[in-house]
C-alpha cells in the first residue's frame, strides 16, 4: 500500500517536473525577450536595472507608428471581410444538406495546414498575374485567403448546434431573411462569430511570411518593420515592440478562446479591450504628429548602406519623405524586382546585377540631364561592362570582400581564404549568407577565378564548403560586425564598410584581404523600369553625387567613395584608411563577380547542397 503511493508520488513529481520542464523550454525565450524589453542598459549581457524607457522610445519611432497603423488597418479590414465571408459559408454549411459536403468542407480548410511559404508565394503569383501593386489591396486580399479558413472552423464549430427552428418561427411571424439574420440569427450565433474575429485580427496583426511577400513599399506592418530593424541590429527597443505585440496577441486570442469556450461576454471583453488599448496607446502618445508629405521616394537598398540623417537632410531639402526597405543579397533584389510591381523607386544593385536586371529590361533609362552630379564620379569607375555608358546606373560604393579577426583570439596573421576553414576556430566562423561571395572565397583559395563556370572546380568548391559548414557558427550577411565585436565570432567573411567601422570600436579588430584575392564590387543606385516617381528618383541620385552628400554617406558608413570630388572632404583617417579605401596593390588582384547567365543555377543549386546537406 504505501509503496503503491510512494509510486504515484514519484510518477506525479517526474510528470510535473517533465511538464515544467517542456513549458520552460517553450516560453523561456519569450520570457527573456520580455525581460529584456525592461532592461535599462543597451547589452542583453547585462542588467541595468528596470525601465520604461524603451517602450516610450518605440511609442515616439514614427517608423514603428506608421507600422502600427498600418497593421491595424490590414487586419481592421481583413476581420470584418474574412468573418463576414466565414459566416456566411458557416451558415450555408449548417442549413443545406447537399453531395460531397463534407469534401468540399475540407477544402475550405485546407489553408490552415498548407505550408505557409507556399500561400505566399502562390499568392504573389497571383498578384502579378492579375497586374495588381502591391500595397494594402494585396495584403487584405493575402490575409482573408488564409484566415478565412480559421473563422470558417470557428464559427461552423459553434453554430452546431443552432436551432433553425427559432428562424422558421420568426419567419412564420412575418419577419424578411433580412430581419431575420439581423434579430434572431446574428445574435444567438454572435460569440462564434466575435470569437472568429478576434482570431482574424490576431491571425493578420502578427502574420510575417506571407505579408513579406505581397507587401509593396508605404505598406510596411509591424512585423516587417520588426523584422528590418532587427536587421541592422537587435535593440531593445525592438524587444519593447515585440512584447507588446506578443501581449496584444496572446490576450486576442485569450479572449477568442474564452468565447469559444461559450464563457459570457463580458468575461471574454476584458482582455480583447486590454489588447486594444495596448495597440492604441501609441498612437496617443504621438498624438498631433505631422502628417506624411504628400510625395515620397520609395528605396530599397543594402543594409548598412545609408544613415538617417542622409535620408532626413533629403527629406528637408525636397519637402518629401523616403520610405526604406533593406535587403542582404543581390539575389533577394532580383527576386523582389523580377516579381514585379515593387513599387521602389531607386534601387542598389551591384554591378553584375545590374547586368541582370539590363537583360531583363527591368531598369530605366537614366536621364542625364538631371545628374549634372555624375562629374564627380571617378573615371575609373563608369563605363563598366555591367553598364555601358551608365545609361542605367550610377556608381554609389565600391568595396572589397575579405576577412575580419580578433586578434586576441587568432594566432598569428591571417593572410589566406583559408583560415575560414581552420578548426582551431570551429563555432566561431561567420561566412556570408551569399551564393557568390561563399563560392568566391572557395574558389579564390584554391587559385580559381570567381567566375568559373568549370562544373569540376565548382563540385570542388561546394565540397570545401561542406566541409567547412561543420566549423562554421553563422551565415550572415547582415550584421556579421557586430557578431565579432560581440565575440560570439573570431573571425569573419564579410564586406570592408562595417568591419572598418568595427575596427574603430575596437583595436583588436584586424581586416585583410586574402593573398589569393577575392570579389571587388561596385555598387549602383537605379531606377526600376515600374518607378512611382522617375522624377524624384532622379532628384535622389544626383543628391548621392554631391560632394559633401557622397562624403558624409562614406563618412557614416565607410565603405568606399567613387566619388572624387569627396575625397578632399574625408577626414584624413578615413581617406588613408586601408579597410575603406583599399591600396591599389590589394585592388589588383580582385575581381568583379559577373553574370554568368546559364551557369547561374548551377551555383544556386550547389549552394542549396551545401545550406541543406548534412
Ligand atoms: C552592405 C553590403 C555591402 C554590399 N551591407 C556588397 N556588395
Amino acid at each position: 500500500m504505501a509503496a503503491g503511493a510512494r509510486r504515484t508520488r514519484r510518477a506525479a513529481v517526474l510528470l510535473g517536473g517533465f511538464s515544467a520542464g517542456a513549458y520552460l523550454f517553450l516560453y523561456a525565450p519569450i520570457a527573456v525577450l520580455a525581460a529584456l524589453s525592461f532592461n535599462r542598459s543597451r547589452l542583453s549581457a547585462s542588467w541595468g536595472g528596470f525601465t520604461l524607457e524603451w517602450y516610450a522610445k518605440a511609442a515616439t519611432n514614427p517608423a514603428i507608428l506608421q507600422a502600427l497603423r498600418n497593421s491595424l488597418v490590414v487586419a481592421l479590414a481583413t476581420t470584418v471581410v474574412a468573418t463576414a465571408l466565414a459566416t456566411a459559408a458557416a451558415l450555408a454549411f449548417h442549413r443545406h444538406r447537399f453531395r460531397r459536403q463534407s469534401a468540399l468542407e475540407g477544402f475550405l480548410t485546407i489553408p490552415t495546414v498548407a505550408p505557409e511559404i507556399v500561400l505566399a508565394a502562390s499568392m504573389l503569383l497571383l498578384f502579378a498575374a492579375l497586374g495588381l501593386r502591391l500595397g494594402f489591396l494585396t495584403i487584405v486580399l493575402a490575409h482573408v485567403g488564409f484566415t478565412v479558413s480559421y473563422a470558417f472552423v470557428v464559427v461552423k464549430a459553434r453554430i452546431a448546434g443552432f436551432d433553425a427552428s427559432l428562424e422558421e418561427a420568426a419567419m412564420d411571424l412575418g419577419a424578411s431573411p433580412w430581419r431575420t439574420f439581423f434579430m434572431v440569427t446574428l445574435p444567438s450565433i454572435f460569440p462564434a462569430v466575435l470569437a472568429a474575429a478576434l482570431l482574424v485580427f490576431a491571425l493578420s496583426i502578427d502574420d510575417y511570411v506571407v505579408t513579406s511577400f505581397v507587401a509593396g513599399v508605404g505598406a510596411t506592418t509591424l512585423p516587417l518593420q520588426i523584422y528590418s530593424m532587427v536587421k541592422t541590429g537587435l535593440s531593445p527597443e525592438i524587444n519593447a515592440v515585440s512584447t507588446m505585440l506578443l501581449a496584444a496577441t496572446a490576450l486576442l486570442l485569450l479572449a477568442a478562446f474564452l468565447l469559444e469556450q461559450g464563457r459570457a461576454l463580458r468575461l471574454a471583453a476584458a482582455p480583447a479591450a486590454i489588447a486594444l488599448a495596448l495597440l492604441g496607446a501609441p498612437f496617443v502618445l504621438a498624438a498631433g504628429g505631422a502628417a506624411a508629405p504628400a510625395r515620397q521616394l520609395n528605396l530599397f537598398i543594402w543594409s548598412n548602406y545609408i544613415a538617417p540623417e542622409t535620408l532626413a537632410r533629403f527629406e528637408r531639402r525636397l519637402g518629401v519623405k523616403v520610405n526604406v526597405d533593406l535587403y542582404d543579397s543581390n539575389e533577394a533584389l532580383l527576386a523582389k524586382l523580377q516579381a514585379g510591381n515593387a513599387g521602389y523607386d531607386v534601387v542598389c544593385p551591384s554591378d553584375y546585377s545590374v547586368q541582370v536586371l539590363l537583360a531583363q529590361g527591368l531598369l530605366r533609362p537614366l536621364d542625364r540631364s538631371r545628374l549634372p552630379h555624375l562629374a564627380n564620379v571617378a573615371p575609373e569607375f563608369l563605363d563598366r561592362a555591367y553598364d555601358p555608358g551608365n545609361a542605367h546606373s550610377v556608381p554609389y560604393f565600391w568595396g572589397t570582400t575579405g576577412i575580419a579577426y580578433d586578434r586576441r583570439k587568432v594566432h598569428g596573421a591571417v593572410d589566406s581564404w583559408s583560415a575560414l576553414w581552420d578548426p582551431r576556430y570551429a563555432g566561431r566562423i561567420l561566412v556570408l549568407d551569399d551564393a557568390r561571395e561563399a563560392f568566391g572565397a572557395a574558389l579564390a583559395m584554391r587559385g580559381h577565378s570567381l567566375n568559373t563556370t568549370d562544373e569540376r572546380l565548382l563540385a570542388a568548391a561546394r565540397d570545401d564548403l561542406r566541409r567547412q559548414k561543420k566549423l562554421v557558427r553563422a551565415y550572415n550577411s547582415t550584421n556579421f560586425e557586430d557578431v565579432l565585436l560581440s565575440g560570439d565570432a573570431w573571425i569573419a567573411q564579410g564586406w570592408n564598410g562595417q568591419f572598418a567601422k568595427a575596427m574603430d570600436q575596437s583595436p583588436d579588430i584586424v581586416y585583410v584581404v586574402p593573398k589569393e584575392g577575392g570579389t571587388l564590387f561596385i555598387d549602383n543606385l537605379a531606377i526600376p523600369r515600374d518607378a512611382r516617381d522617375p522624377e524624384l528618383a532622379h532628384a535622389f541620385l544626383d543628391f548621392t553625387l554631391e560632394a559633401e552628400v557622397a562624403a558624409e554617406i562614406c563618412r557614416t558608413m565607410r565603405y568606399s567613395s567613387p566619388n572624387r570630388a569627396a575625397w578632399p572632404l574625408l577626414p584624413p583617417g578615413i581617406r588613408s584608411h586601408p579597410a575603406v579605401f583599399p591600396p591599389p596593390d590589394v585592388v589588383k588582384r580582385l575581381e568583379l563577380i559577373r553574370d554568368l547567365g546559364d551557369a547561374t543555377v548551377l551555383y544556386d543549386r550547389l549552394w542549396t547542397e551545401v545550406k541543406n546537406g548534412s
